[in-house]
């Protein structure tokens, strides 16, 4: 109780945020290849069969949280098919996924764009903030999957039609269709609105009679979104012109973090892309540089399960870090990419969680990040493990979507 206590009033009092390397404190990495009963992991075997699990489990009770109970899709509804789109470029699909529980339901939408000339593509599967109809200026992108006549005055009025197209210097469509690849995208709000509110969403068809909010180890709107990821995964399984064994998850920001989880609890990803996902993402936490746990848990109270909440300017009482995140993805590629002015995402914590990562690689004999320090902006390194720091900003630019392409590419020759 006492400490309790203590960790309450502690918590509270948020440290400053660390801007300079020289500040950041001397701290101690769980390690990746000891198991907590001090087995030392030498193999890919004994990582799979000892150290993987305990990780895994791990985070799924402390960090991002459980799901608690299983859901299959209850209806797949497809409400656009048009081969001709983007001036004859592309295939467009849109469909809608529904899950359904006692009275209650949701919908997931998917917007699909494939390479015409294939007969099944390569996907980029992501989530987007703002709506699919802000990833392309497409007008025939449905809005919340209905069609512009068929939007009620109020939705008329909001701000929705200006927003089609506005996020498209996010999303290279073009590059990705030339080079041979789709995209799947599904606006994260389908699955669980992004506010601090479990009364919406997917969480609350998952409720027990009474229960309000997810238990202290269950599932915060991160784990509901990586969830959602997974039940993609069940339709594009299904969806003859997509390769379902050449789905890449990819996820910006908070969508970063989002990826990184779905990829570590589902194996059927065989590539996993963080762009800029810092804290509770590609971030190493002890290092508290830029946005700290006590930071992510006061502004998004709602991303991760409560138990996490223990852990503010608390980190060193963690037992992983988030290389151990990246390392669950193993052998499987995976890539973590940074920002040189985004430092509120630390990029040198997310190189150094690479970094540290890459030995569990190695147990595969697979190709880690094998450079001792930092790469300078604008050098990629395409391993099994890959990794740049671009120039510029917290976004997701042309620049991201080619390195993303080469190092599928290579990948998926090589394996
Ligand atoms: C920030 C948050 C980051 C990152 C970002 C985003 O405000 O502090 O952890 O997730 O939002 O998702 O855009």
């Amino acid at each position: 109780m006492a400490l309790m206590i203590y960790h309450q009033l502690f918590a509270q009092r948020s440290t400053p945020t660390i801007k300079n390397e020289a500040d950041v404190p001397a701290y101690d990495l769980p390690l990746l290849l000891r198991t907590e009963s001090g087995i030392e992991v030498k193999t890919a075997e004994a990582w799979e069969r000892l150290r993987r699990p305990e990780i895994h489990a791990y985070f799924a009770n402390q960090v991002y949280g459980v799901v608690p109970s299983e859901l299959n899709i209850h209806k797949v509804e497809v409400l656009d098919f048009e081969p001709n789109a983007l001036g004859g470029k592309a295939i467009r699909k849109q469909v809608q996924l529904h899950f359904k529980k006692g009275k209650k339901s949701i919908a997931m939408r998917l917007l699909i764009y494939l390479p015409k000339d294939k007969k099944k593509s390569p996907v980029f599967l992501a989530y987007n903030f703002k709506g699919n109809h802000s990833v392309n200026s497409d007008p025939a992108i449905l809005i919340g999957g209905k069609k512009e006549s068929e939007l009620s005055q109020e939705e008329l009025k909001s701000d929705k039609l200006g927003s089609r197209g506005s996020r498209s210097s996010r999303w290279a469509i073009d590059t990705m269709i030339g080079a041979g690849y789709g995209l799947v995208t599904i606006d994260y709000n389908d699955v669980d609105p992004d506010k601090n509110d479990f009364s919406d969403g997917i969480h609350s068809l998952f409720y027990k009679s009474g229960q309000t909010a997810p238990e202290k180890n269950e599932w915060g709107s991160l784990s509901a979104w990586a969830w959602g990821m997974s039940k993609a995964m069940d339709y594009l399984e299904t969806e003859p012109l997509v390769d379902s064994k050449k789905v890449i998850l990819f996820g910006h920001s908070r969508l970063g973090k989002t990826a990184l989880w779905a990829g570590a609890n589902d194996k059927r990803f065989s590539l996993v892309i963080s762009n800029n996902s810092g804290c509770g993402g590609a971030a190493l936490s002890r290092r508290r540089f830029g946005e700290k746990l006590s930071d992510i848990n006061t502004k998004f109270p709602h991303w991760f399960c409560e138990n996490f909440h223990f852990f503010n300017e608390n980190e060193s009482a963690l037992a992983v870090d988030q290389h151990m995140l990246i390392a669950l993805i193993a052998p499987r590629p995976v890539y973590v990419a940074s920002a040189s002015q985004d430092l509120w995402a630390d990029p040198k914590g997310e190189f150094l969680a690479a970094q540290w990562a890459s030995s569990v690689y190695l147990l595969y004999g697979k190709k880690g990040l094998t450079m001792q320090s930092q790469p300078p902006v604008n050098t990629p390194y395409h391993g099994t493990v890959g990794y740049h720091l671009r120039e510029g900003k917290h976004d997701v630019t042309q620049y991201d979507w080619e390195q993303y392409i080469k190092f599928a590419e290579k990948n998926f020759k090589s394996n």
